[in-house]
């Protein structure tokens, strides 16, 4: 389905016009409110979404921007108002549904239709050679997948994969029960997204987060947005970009897409955003190759040096910063020196497909910039170079002694709401030692040593029938992963397979052998423990601030389950009483899961006091809080990244695989791109009108997408409107799930193991 057109609404062709040049306004807040009116009612709708991002309300399960101290009445954007409306809707799919429709009839809908049909509202079981799922208790449906653990021959046949709306309390014994059953196979979404920022910020900084908090975008002189789409993914963020401008900041834009979000603001929150033109946020647009990043700022750090060979007194480096705070600067000043100036200017035109005087006019605001903050998320992450890409990002900032001062530093966005959260409550196939001794030292028993599985490696695994118990808290694993066919294949040879869902989608239609649902409660609903008092969850945004969040919506049935309650009987089921966890009561009190999260992670301390402050508080971060830099050097890295892009054999094009605006990853909201001109269908393809010229293609005309991969295997998109679009030539984009069949499951960031899912060599042929 994923693959083949059919006649879904999302799957027909869909209008192109053109595209906007600004961002958010009144159709913002028309378009935010009309879901959730749509889907929740109006009266359930608005109360929910005035308690969105509040201090005493809960987290918006949109995107992992932080919320500023003083919140705005209304601090949520529209993609946040559709994200609620998906969650509040009044639609339940309940176990009559499930009569109705077989898995194989549901396995041809698309995952719109799936997500349309409501939240999920009793666990469910789909048994050997069952054409339906069929209604199967809370008892029945746990016992099944405990025995089906304990019938392992190894733990290490299990994985437990996490999507990142998981609150800190589920994620945190979701880990604890996996290690406890002896397994580090603890795959998750960030494996897909932001896994490269995290390898390259652990080597060179010694920690894996970004180093800003949101005051200090208002305190920096320079913004560089690299491979990020905020308008649409984390619109809040544009706010936060529009206070910086007028405090003073320029804002550079690196992007093959001239993204409208970031040409022009509207601010729906003020008079002046909604009467008036807006803001024009970007100073500088780079308009930049896929995968040209590493060259663009390889060529800036080059002309930084030798601005300072020229002029050593001109301040073009930080000197005292990189005596003081730095490893390998000269090694690494050498290597970038050594090249002839042609060759490599040469080899930087190539990849970026910039011309040097633009370069040298980004050289000319950073010279001029005292504080630089660098932004970015998957454009810089899904790249089979995306490590040393953000390595170089960081090399950037390290020669002017960006990092760890107010108003500088490295802001990787992060994608789901609790994604940060959950990798610091330890879900991680590759945890630090330090972690696991104080795991091990907290519970009374040995956790597990060897690495466990990331989400490609689990594919392989599943696929060669290593992995056979596949249980998945929350997220849609087989249409977030990539390679369609291959992912597929994987999860149907599962023994079983286990999702904790809030909502309908392809990983529910194809299963393992046998399959369960069990339906969570969400974000926004309201969680009541067994005394039936109120609970609240906790969560860490993007810039390591951790609070509360309450859910306030009455939930749909009571057979659906906070996450916390469902791990904890699980956990029960399999180790029983224990005396060093008290799955009962933790499950009955998450202050006393708080209180073991305290004892375990650093920076916990007194969690439970402290995450009852308004607003929460902050992570330690030792480059920002002091410079001081816990890396193998105890120094900041400087590292050598030779340039590389990727290469795109004659008559082929480069495929990004990216959002639309009216979708939440797999989740689509609606059929519209309106910020890119799209009305009324998913399938489009953007191409630069000179390539479509060249490949004897026109506009409006229906061609299949078609991977080219070195192992042979064909991979056909089918379908797809090409569109005459302004990306840099060689370059087109698509829309991501649709598009997963065409990304390669090998071809993936070297060091992180990301698909490299904006980086996908195509050709086009028409379709009929
Ligand atoms: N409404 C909404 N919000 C979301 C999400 C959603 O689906 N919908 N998803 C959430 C998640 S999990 C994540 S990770 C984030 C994703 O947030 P983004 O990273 O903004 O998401 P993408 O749509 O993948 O956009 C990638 C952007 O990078 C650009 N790009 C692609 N390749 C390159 C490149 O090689 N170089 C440069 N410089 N730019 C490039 C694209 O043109 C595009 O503007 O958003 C989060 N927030
Ligand atoms: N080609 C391509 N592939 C990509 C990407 C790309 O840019 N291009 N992006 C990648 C990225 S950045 C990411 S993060 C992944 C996303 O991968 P996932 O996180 O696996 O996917 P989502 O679509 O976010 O998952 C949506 C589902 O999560 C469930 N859900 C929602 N909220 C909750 C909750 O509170 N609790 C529980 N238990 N379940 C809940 C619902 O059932 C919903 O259907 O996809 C990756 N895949
Ligand atoms: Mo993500």
């Amino acid at each position: 389905m994923s693959n083949a057109p059919s006649d879904e609404p999302d799957q027909h062709t869909p209008d192109v016009g053109t595209p906007r040049d600004s961002a958010a306004g009144i159709p913002a807040v028309v378009h935010g409110l009309r879901s959730v009116g749509a889907q929740a009612g109006a009266a359930r709708g608005l109360r929910t979404l005035a308690r969105v991002n509040q201090k005493r309300g809960f987290d918006c399960p949109g995107c992992a921007w932080p919320e500023p101290d003083h919140r705005h009445p209304a601090e949520f954007c529209e993609n946040g108002a559709k994200a609620v409306a998906e969650e509040a809707t009044r639609r339940a799919v309940s176990a009559g549904f499930f009569a109705r429709h077989s898995v194989a009839d549901l396995a041809e809908r698309s995952g719109y239709w799936l997500g349309q049909q409501g939240r999920l509202t009793e666990p469910m079981y789909l048994a050997p050679g069952a054409t339906h799922y069929s209604p199967i208790g809370w008892d029945a449906a746990l016992d099944l997948l405990a025995e089906h653990l304990r019938g392992l021959d190894s733990p290490d046949e299990a994985v437990f994969y996490t999507s990142g709306r998981t609150s800190n309390e589920a994620a945190f014994l979701y880990q604890l029960l996996a290690r406890r059953l002896g397994t580090n196979n603890l795959p998750d979404c960030s494996n897909m997204c932001h896994e490269s920022s995290g390898e390259a910020l652990g080597e060179t900084l010694g920690v894996g987060k970004g180093s800003v908090h949101l005051e200090d975008l208002c305190r920096a002189d320079l913004i560089v947005v690299a491979g990020q789409n905020p308008g649409t993914n984390h619109p809040r963020m544009l706010t936060a970009l529009e206070k910086a401008k007028r405090a003073g900041a320029r804002i550079v834009t690196v992007n093959p897409l001239p993204e409208a979000g970031m040409q022009r603001f509207r601010n729906p929150q003020s008079l002046r955003g909604l009467a008036a033109g807006g803001t024009v946020l970007t100073d500088l647009f780079l308009q930049v190759r896929l995968g040209g990043d590493l060259a663009l700022f390889t060529a800036l750090n080059r002309l930084l040096l030798q601005t300072e060979e020229a002029e050593p007194d001109s301040g073009a480096l930080d000197r005292a910063f990189i005596d003081e705070h730095t490893h390998g600067f000269d090694a690494y000043a050498k290597q970038l020196l050594t090249e002839d100036e042609d060759a490599f200017w040469r080899r930087v035109t190539a990849a970026t497909g910039l011309d040097r005087t633009r370069i040298e006019e980004a050289l000319a605001m950073v010279r001029g910039a005292r504080r630089i903050v660098v932004c970015w998320a998957m454009g810089l992450t899904q790249h089979r170079h995306a490590v040393p890409t953000i390595r170089e990002v960081v090399n950037f900032l390290l020669l002017r002694g960006n990092v760890g001062r107010p108003g500088a530093g490295v802001c990787p966005v992060r994608g789901h709401s609790n994604v940060q959260g959950d990798r610091t409550m330890g879900i991680f196939e590759r945890p630090k030692p330090a972690f696991l001794d104080a795991l091990g030292a907290e519970f009374g028993f040995e956790p597990p040593r060897e690495h466990g599985l990331d989400v490609v490696r689990s594919i392989r695994a599943m696929r060669e029938g290593s992995a056979k118990v596949f249980t998945a808290m929350g997220g849609n694993f087989v249409s977030a992963a990539p390679d369609t066919a291959a992912t597929e294949e994987a999860v149907r040879r599962c023994e079983l397979t286990v999702q904790v869902s809030t909502k309908l989608n392809r990983s529910h239609t194809v299963t393992g052998e046998c399959a369960l649902i069990l339906p969570a409660l969400a974000r926004s609903d309201r969680d009541r423990g067994p005394d039936g008092a109120e609970r609240f969850v906790t969560v860490e945004d993007s810039m390591g601030r951790v609070h509360a969040s309450r859910g306030s919506v009455e939930p749909l049935s009571r057979e659906m389950r906070a996450e916390v309650d469902i791990v904890c009987d699980l956990a029960q089921r399999l180790f029983g009483a224990e005396p060093t966890a008290d799955w009962a009561g933790m499950a009955a009190d998450y202050d006393r899961v708080r209180d073991r999260i305290a004892a375990v992670v650093p920076g916990f301390t007194d969690f439970n006091a402290r995450v009852r402050a308004p607003g929460g508080f902050a992570l330690p971060h030792a480059p920002r809080d002091d410079r001081s830099f816990p890396t193998a050097t105890g120094r900041a890295n400087f590292t050598a990244n030779p340039i590389t892009a990727p290469q795109v054999p004659l008559g082929r094009l480069l495929l990004q695989t990216l959002r639309s605006h009216d979708q939440y990853n797999t989740t689509v909201y609606g059929l519209d791109d309106r910020y890119r001109g799209v009305r009324g269908g998913r399938r489009v393809v953007f191409v630069n009108a000179e390539d479509a010229r060249e490949l004897g293609l026109a506009d409006g005309r229906r061609v299949d997408l078609i991977g080219e991969w070195s192992d042979g295997t064909e991979r056909r998109a089918f379908g797809f409107r090409l569109a005459c679009y302004p990306t840099p030539r060689g370059c087109a984009a698509a829309y991501y799930p649709e598009t997963n069949v065409l990304v390669p499951l090998d071809h993936t960031a070297e060091y992180s193991n990301t698909p490299a899912s904006k980086s996908v060599v195509v050709r086009l042929e028409p379709a009929d």
